[in-house]
C-alpha cells in the first residue's frame, strides 16, 4: 500500500480527489503492486466467492475466475474515439462529440463506486524510466483489475518517484458500473453490459471505461493506453505504437536479429512469438526468443534505426488451443503465478480448456460453474477464456526484454489467414510497399468470429479495433516513419494458412515457420538469394532450409504461386481507400502495372 500523503504529483492527487468525489467509493486504496497486496486482495476475493485458489501443487500461486456470461470479450460496438472532430477519428472508429460523451459518462460515473473500494494503480508501460516507456494511473473499483494489472504492467511505488511533482501520466478511469448498498448486494462478477462504454479522448490522452470488467475493456494499460492512446501520441511525437509481437532470432554465427509481426486475431500470434525452431535448425545454431506477443512501441534512435520495446509485463493469452504441442512456452508461462478467467476447472483444482489435451477429462466444472462431461456438447472453457501470466515465466524470454532503449528491428512481418492465392512468404520492394501490404492485410474469418466463416475481413496492420485516430492518417504516418532512417526494416508478407484443392493446409506451420524466419534473417545478412516477382522477392526452393523435413519441390512451387486477382484485391472500405495517402495509391497503381 502507498500512503497517499507521500504522493507528490499535484495533478495526480487532484485527479484522484476529483474522481473520488464523483464516484463516491467507501474507501480509496493506493496500490504498490507488492505480493503482500495481491495476496490480501486474492484472500478478500476468495472470501467473497469471486475466485478460487488453484491446487498449489499443480498450479502454484494461481487463481481462477469466472466472469458474468454477458461480459466475456472486448466490445467494439461500445468503443469510442472521442476526438474533437469525427474526421479525426476516421472512417473505422466509433465517434461521439467529446463534450457530449463526457456529459454522458459523468452521469454514469456519478456515485458508481458506492459501497466499493476505489483502487489507484500507478503503472509503467515499458521498463520504469525507459526513454520509450509511458506512465499511466488506473483508477478502478475492480480488485480483479488490480491483480491483473500487477501482472500485465509494472505496478510500483517507483512509478510515482519517476513521475515526480510535475511528470505526465495517462489517466485511466475504470468502473464495473455496479454501485452497492451493502456487501451482501454484491455478485461474483459485477458488470453492467447494457451501459458499457470504453472511451478514449486522444487529444487529452484520457481513457474512461465503465460497465465491463473483462480484459481489454478493463485492463486499460493494454489496448486502450498502449495502442489507442499511444498511437495518437506516436503520430504527434514521431514514433509508432503497433499491434505487433517482437521476437529475436539468433543465427548460427551467434548474431541476433529482431523481428516484429502484425497479425489479425486467430492467426496464432502468441504461438509465433514463442516459436521453437525445428531440431535440425537448432543444431545449426538457430534459436528464437520472445520479447513480446502483442504490442510493440517503436522509436527511431540516434543511430537512425528503429528500436522496439514490449510495453507489457505479461501475457493475456487466449487459452483454448494452447497445448504442449502448439505452444509449450505459453503452457510453461502459465504454470505458476497465473490468473485464469473463464477456462474450465478440473476435479483436482487445476484448469483445462479445449485443445489442451487430446482427451478431455471425464469430469469438469465448465466456465459457467456447471458440471461438464465430454458428452455435454458445449465448450467447457469459453472460446475467449484467458490466462494472465507473468512474462518472466516464459522459458524463451529474450535477454534484452528489459533493455530500456528497446531492441533494433530489422524486419516487419505481416500476414493473415489466406486460404487461396497468397504465397507462404514474399519480401516487399521497399518500406512504402511494405506499408501498402500492411494496409491491404486481410484475414479469413474463422468459425469462432462473428459473421460468415470464410469471408475475408480487412484489418490494416491488425490495427482496425486499436487505432486511436484516423486509420488513413495512421497509414500515412507509417509511410513517413520510413523516411530519414539509416537502416529501414524490410517488410515481409507471410501466409501460414494456404489450403490445397482438398482444403488441407499446405504448410505445417508452427515450428516450421522458423524456416521462413531463417530466410528473412539470412536476407538481412546478405546470405540468402531470392527471385524478383511482380509482388516482391520470393525464396526459391533452394533458398529455404528444409533440413529435417520432407517437402517436395513441386509442392513448394505450388505454395509459392500467387493469384494476380487475389493479390490485386483491395479489401478496404471505399471510404478509407479514398482517404489513403497518395503514396499508397501510387503503390497500388505500380502493383497493378507490374501484374498486367
Ligand atoms: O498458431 C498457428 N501458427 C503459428 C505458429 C507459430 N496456428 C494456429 C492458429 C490458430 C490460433 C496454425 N495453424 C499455424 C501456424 O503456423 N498453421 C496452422 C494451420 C495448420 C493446422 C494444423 C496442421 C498444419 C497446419 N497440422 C498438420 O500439419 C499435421
Ligand atoms: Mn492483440
Amino acid at each position: 500500500m502507498i500512503d497517499p500523503k507521500t504522493v507528490k504529483n499535484k495533478a495526480l492527487v487532484a485527479w484522484v480527489d476529483k474522481i473520488s468525489a464523483l464516484t463516491t467509493p467507501d474507501k480509496v486504496q493506493w496500490c504498490d503492486g507488492s505480493k503482500e497486496e495481491a495476496d490480501a486482495l486474492f484472500k478478500m476475493m476468495m472470501d467473497k466467492g469471486m475466485c478460487i485458489k488453484l491446487n498449489e501443487q499443480k498450479r502454484p500461486g494461481s487463481y481462477y475466475f469466472r466472469s458474468d456470461p454477458r461480459d466475456v470479450a472486448r466490445v467494439e460496438s461500445r468503443t469510442f474515439i472521442c476526438s474533437r472532430t469525427k474526421a479525426d477519428a476516421g472512417p473505422t472508429n466509433n465517434w461521439m462529440d467529446p463534450v457530449e460523451m463526457k456529459e454522458k459518462l459523468n452521469g454514469l460515473f456519478k456515485g458508481c463506486m458506492k459501497g466499493r473500494t476505489m483502487y489507484v494503480i500507478p503503472f509503467s508501460m515499458g521498463p520504469i524510466g525507459g526513454p520509450i516507456s509511458q506512465i499511466g494511473v488506473e483508477i478502478t473499483d475492480s480488485p480483479y483489475v488490480v491483480v491483473n494489472m500487477r501482472i500485465m504492467a509494472r505496478v510500483s511505488a517507483k512509478v510515482l518517484d519517476e513521475l515526480g511533482e510535475h511528470g505526465r501520466f495517462v489517466p485511466c478511469l475504470h468502473s464495473v458500473g455496479k454501485p452497492i448498498n451493502s456487501p451482501e448486494d454484491d455478485v461474483a462478477w459485477p458488470c453492467d453490459p447494457d451501459n458499457t462504454y470504453i472511451v478514449h479522448f486522444p487529444e487529452e490522452r484520457l481513457i474512461m471505461s465503465i460497465g465491463s470488467g473483462y480484459g481489454g475493456n478493463a485492463l486499460l494499460g493494454k489496448k486502450c493506453l498502449s495502442l489507442r492512446i499511444a498511437s495518437a501520441m506516436g503520430k504527434d511525437e514521431g514514433w509508432m505504437a503497433e499491434h505487433m509481437l517482437i521476437l529475436g532470432v539468433k543465427d548460427p554465427s551467434g548474431k541476433k536479429t529482431y523481428v516484429t509481426g502484425a497479425f489479425p486475431s486467430a492467426c496464432g500470434k502468441t504461438n509465433f512469438a514463442m516459436l521453437i525452431a525445428p531440431k535440425a535448425l537448432q543444431e545449426k545454431g538457430w534459436h528464437i526468443s520472445c520479447v513480446g506477443d502483442d504490442i510493440a512501441w517503436i522509436k527511431p534512435a540516434a543511430d537512425g534505426r528503429l528500436y522496439a520495446i514490449n510495453p507489457e509485463n505479461g501475457f493475456f493469452g487466449v487459452a483454448p488451443g494452447t497445448s504442449m504441442k502448439t505452444n509449450p512456452n505459453a503452457m510453461l508461462s502459465c504454470g505458476k503465478d497465473t490468473i485464469f478467467t473463464n477456462v474450465a476447472l478440473t476435479d483436482d483444482g487445476d484448469v483445462w480448456w479445449e485443445g489442451m489435451t487430446d482427451e478431455p477429462p471425464a469430469h469438469l466444472k465448465d466456465w459457467h460453474g456447471n458440471d461438464w462431461t465430454p458428452a455435454s456438447g458445449t465448450p467447457a472453457a469459453h472460446p475467449n477464456s484467458r490466462f494472465t501470466a507473468p512474462i518472466v515465466n516464459c522459458p524463451c524470454l529474450d535477454e534484452n526484454f528489459e533493455a530500456l532503449g528497446g531492441v533494433p528491428i530489422s524486419a516487419i512481418v505481416v500476414g493473415g489467414r489466406r486460404p487461396k492465392g497468397i504465397p507462404l512468404v514474399y519480401e516487399a520492394f521497399n518500406w512504402t510497399h511494405g506499408v501498402y501490404l500492411g494496409a491491404m492485410m486481410g484475414s479469413e474469418r474463422t468459425a469462432a468470429a462473428e459473421g460468415k466463416a470464410g469471408e475475408l475481413r480487412s484489418d490494416p496492420m491488425a490495427m482496425l479495433p486499436f487505432c486511436g485516430y484516423n486509420m488513413a492518417d495512421y497509414l500515412g504516418h507509417l509511410v513517413k516513419m520510413g523516411k530519414n532512417l539509416s537502416q529501414t526494416p524490410r517488410f515481409y508478407h507471410v501466409n501460414w494458412f494456404r489450403r490445397d484443392a482438398d482444403n488441407s493446409f499446405m504448410w505445417p506451420g508452427y515450428g516450421d515457420n522458423a524456416r521462413v524466419l531463417a530466410w528473412i534473417v539470412r536476407r538481412q545478412n546478405g546470405e540468402a538469394k531470392a527471385r524478383e516477382t511482380a509482388i516482391g522477392f520470393m525464396p526459391n526452393y533452394e533458398d529455404l532450409d528444409f533440413d529435417g523435413m520432407e517437402y517436395a519441390k513441386e509442392k513448394f512451387e505450388e505454395l509459392m504461386t500467387f493469384d494476380p486477382q487475389t493479390v490485386a484485391a483491395q479489401p478496404l472500405s471505399e471510404d478509407l481507400y479514398e482517404q489513403l495517402p497518395h503514396s499508397l495509391k501510387v503503390e497500388r497503381e505500380a502493383l497493378l502495372e507490374r501484374l498486367s
